[in-house]
């Protein structure tokens, strides 16, 4: 099978230093599939991103084997990105920290970021769910906060191995549209982004989007995640499919209610989840993959979310109460089991 392995990365970044006008300190938090992702494409740019895990066994892993990006076929690449834990990055003038951790880790994890995130250095958030920018903002209320929201499919094949099922647009936006440093921090991370070949977009007014991206990830990962089908299986399936037009007929009543405006009809909204399921067709949701691993889901901040605001805003959004009892049930037995071997 052909491959290209990029070695060590100063070299690399040596040859590449003119292609990079400003070279941004970048931190990436979380080697999950979207975290792999980005540092791949941003190393293979002439970045220098450092990829940080929690876990030193994984992190001396993928140091010495290095982090494979795969496309399909023979199409894939070898990087060797510096990597590191939290405890062992040196505190010194980051511009970007990238938090792709799972949502439910957010809380946990602002504390141990203090000491990194210093003056001139913007968080950037690219969760999964809605509300989750909150937790950042109320631990770093003065530091400035990126919002980005992607629908790149990346699946995990392996510790070291990340492939990327398909591609979807990805929006940059700053949390607040009056606060020049958020702008201007969203604004350079846009241009860092189409440096690599991760087209992205700046958009003032993000939220609508992240209600979009709210809006897909309720109709395909809890299906998937119940049905253990990938994003595509869902469109060949009828009855599949009109459970995932009540689920986004749901979404689009609340957030009518709440005010936020998609700027969809029902009809369009539809044609945008069912887009994603193409594109992303050979993805494994990242809920489906959560299953898959025994782990947490996100169903909490997804449909989860839904439902806690749909009560608080008198809308019915009884599918998705059915799907997050179902999927919170599937997560739970599979703890269960694993608690008893
Ligand atoms: O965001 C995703 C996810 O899996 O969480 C989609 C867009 C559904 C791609 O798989």
């Amino acid at each position: 099978m052909e491959y290209t392995e990029f070695e060590s990365s100063t070299k690399h970044i040596e040859t590449c230093q003119d292609i990079v006008k400003k070279k941004a300190k970048i931190i990436i938090i979380g080697p999950g599939a979207i975290g792999c992702l980005l540092t791949s494409y941003l190393f293979l740019s002439g970045a220098d991103p450092i990829l940080v895990d929690y876990d030193p066994g994984r992190v001396t892993h993928i140091s010495k084997k290095g982090l494979w990006l795969e496309r399909g076929g023979s199409n894939r690449v070898c990087i060797r990105p510096r990597m590191m834990t939290l405890a062992e990055l040196p505190d010194d003038g980051y511009d970007f920290v990238v938090l792709c951790v799972k949502t439910y880790s957010l809380e946990s994890l602002m504390p141990r970021l203090e000491r990194i995130v210093g003056h001139g250095c913007a968080l950037v958030t690219i969760q999964n769910g809605i509300g989750y920018w909150e937790t950042i903002k109320g631990h770093f209320k003065d530091t400035p906060l990126v919002l980005c929201t992607t629908s790149q499919g990346a699946t995990k094949s392996g510790v070291n191995r990340v492939f990327h099922a398909g591609e979807g647009p990805t929006f940059v936006g700053p949390y607040g549209a009056g606060d020049l440093r958020e702008v201007e921090a969203a604004h350079h991370l846009v241009e860092i982004l189409n440096e690599t070949s991760i087209e992205a977009a700046y958009k003032e007014d993000i939220y609508p989007l992240l209600w979009r991206k709210l809006l897909v990830n309720c109709a395909i990962n809890p299906i998937t995640a119940l049905t253990r089908l990938k994003n595509g299986e869902i469109v060949r399936d009828q009855g599949l499919l009109a459970l995932q037009r009540k689920v986004i007929y749901e979404v689009l009543a609340l957030s009518r209610e709440v005010g936020v405006n998609l700027d969809l009809t029902r009809d369009e909204a539809e044609g945008l989840v069912l887009d994603v399921c193409k594109k992303t067709r050979d993805n494994t949701s990242s809920m489906l993959q959560d299953v898959l691993k025994g782990s947490q889901t996100e169903i909490d901040y997804i449909n989860g979310a839904v439902v806690e605001m749909g009560k608080r805003y008198g809308v019915d959004v009884e599918t998705n109460q059915i799907l997050t009892s179902l999927v919170k049930a599937l997560s739970k037995k599979h703890i269960d089991k694993t608690q008893s071997l």
